[in-house]
């Protein structure tokens, strides 16, 4: 046999169809034309400079909401969508969480909830780049609990009056629609906010050290009405929410990888060429036990990444599988990360490499779609039949 490749050394990538190769070659050469040369500039002005412009060329390539079927939507395998979120955040977790919250949130709520007025009014402007979408169900109060929302949506006639903060909202500020879930006498439901709808304000969340190039806003939401239709109808309690999370999750099982991998990578080169004591760091025993500890993290996350996905695609994933995903590889990132910035010494803390840029970011990845703990709770409820939340 062949010796493994230092780069995806369990050939993971091998088992791969022509199909998904050709989606993983197209948003990794993406990637590194479109987005490498400048997200370093975008996270130290913490902000996407043109994120218009960037949707735009998101909806060229065909990533928003690609894992979902019609309304100009690719419909691809969720292994092929794992890849793409796998390339995106190799270059930035933020540009995959533009992704995410778009197509696996915002969109997914619309074609999953929504009527067919909703899903043809918005779903092919969103995938195509045309309009984007954000997501609010977490509020200054309710973090992990989402159920103790206090958003509040009455009857006023046929109209719904919404009331209520969402906080730490993804493209808050540049969405044309967000999705907003919201306590009704009939349990939570999802609503349709069009940005400019009176009462309705994003606010951008300043002074973030870790997600920078991702926009986070605060929602504010005062006696704002909406027509009925603006309900999605097929929303049904905290439940309605927490499957399009479930979307969002799993990408995130993906993009990790991309993280890890893209760490581990530069601290490889970095300990190939950077000499002390008179020979490349690569060769001193201690920098090779942490490229064996990085090279073993990033593989494992990789394979649980794609057993996860032919579960999905063969239609037996569990939310627990996503769990499992998101709770072991982010930590596995994390991991990875912290050691690839140490074997870059103190140029690993400047821009010029990707190492605490993606530390940062992880710190986020690892907040955010349900915490290390949240996730490690459901693993745990998974196997007791325990629940240990309250
Ligand atoms: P609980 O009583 O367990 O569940 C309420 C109902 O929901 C059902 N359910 C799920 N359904 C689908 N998928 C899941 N993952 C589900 N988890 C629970 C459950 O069966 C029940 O249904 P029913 O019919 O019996 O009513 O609810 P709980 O209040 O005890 O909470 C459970 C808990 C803690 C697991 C859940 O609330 C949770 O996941 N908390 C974490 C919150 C979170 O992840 N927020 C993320 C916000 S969005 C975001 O962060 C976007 S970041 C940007 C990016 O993605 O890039
Ligand atoms: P809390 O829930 O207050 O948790 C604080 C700590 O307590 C954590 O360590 C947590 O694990 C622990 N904890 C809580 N409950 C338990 C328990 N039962 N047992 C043990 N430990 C527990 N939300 C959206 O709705 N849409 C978005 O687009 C979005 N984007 C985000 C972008 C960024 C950059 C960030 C940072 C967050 C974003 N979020 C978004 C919010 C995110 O989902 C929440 O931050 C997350 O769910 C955790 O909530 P919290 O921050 O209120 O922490």
């Amino acid at each position: 046999a062949a010796a493994p490749d230092p780069h995806d050394f369990l050939a993971v990538d091998g088992t791969l169809s022509p199909e998904e190769r050709d989606i993983r070659d197209a948003v990794r050469d993406f990637a590194t034309r479109e987005l490498l040369p400048h997200v370093a500039d975008w996270f130290e002005a913490g902000t996407i400079p043109d994120p218009r412009g960037l949707a735009k060329t998101f909806g060229d390539l065909g990533v928003f909401g690609m894992h979902l079927e019609g309304y100009g939507c690719a419909g691809a395998s969720a292994v092929a969508y794992g890849l793409a979120c796998r390339e995106l955040e190799a270059a930035d977790s933020g540009l995959r969480s533009f992704v995410s919250v778009q197509g696996s949130l915002a969109m997914a709520a619309i074609h999953k909830f929504g009527s067919e007025e909703q899903k043809t009014g918005w779903l092919p402007r969103m995938a195509a780049g045309e309009a984007l979408g954000c997501f609010g169900l977490t509020e200054p109060d309710s973090g992990s609990d989402p159920g103790s929302m206090r958003t509040r949506a009455r009857r006023d006639g046929s109209d719904w009056v919404l009331d209520g903060t969402k906080m730490w909202i993804t493209n808050g500020t540049i969405a044309d629609v967000a999705v907003v879930w919201a306590a009704t006498d009939d349990g939570i439901r999802g609503f349709l906010v069009p940005a400019g709808t009176p009462g309705f304000t994003a606010n951008v969340v300043h002074h973030k050290l870790s997600l920078r190039a991702s926009i986070t806003a605060e929602l504010v939401l005062e006696g704002v009405r909406l027509p009925g239709d603006a309900l999605l109808p097929g929303t049904r309690g905290l439940g309605s929410a927490l499957s399009c999370l479930n979307e969002a999750r799993y990408g995130i099982v993906w993009g990790v990888v991309g993280s890890a991998r893209a760490s581990y990578t530069a601290a490889r080169d970095y300990a190939l060429t950077r000499e002390q004591f008179g020979s490349p760091i690569a060769g001193f025993q201690l920098t090779q036990r942490k490229l064996a500890d990085m090279l073993v993290d990033v593989n494992q996350a990789g394979l649980t990444a794609l057993q996860i996905g032919r579960l999905k695609d063969q239609g037996d994933c569990h939310r627990d599988h996503v769990s499992f995903g998101k709770f072991a590889n982010v930590a596995a990132a994390q991991r990875v990360a912290r050691t690839a910035r140490s074997i870059h010494g103190a140029n690993g803390i400047t821009l010029e490499y990707p190492v605490l840029r993606h530390m940062l970011n992880l710190e986020t990845v690892a907040t955010y779609e349900g915490t290390e703990e949240i996730h490690a709770l459901s693993l745990g409820q998974s196997v007791t039949g325990i629940s240990a939340f309250r």
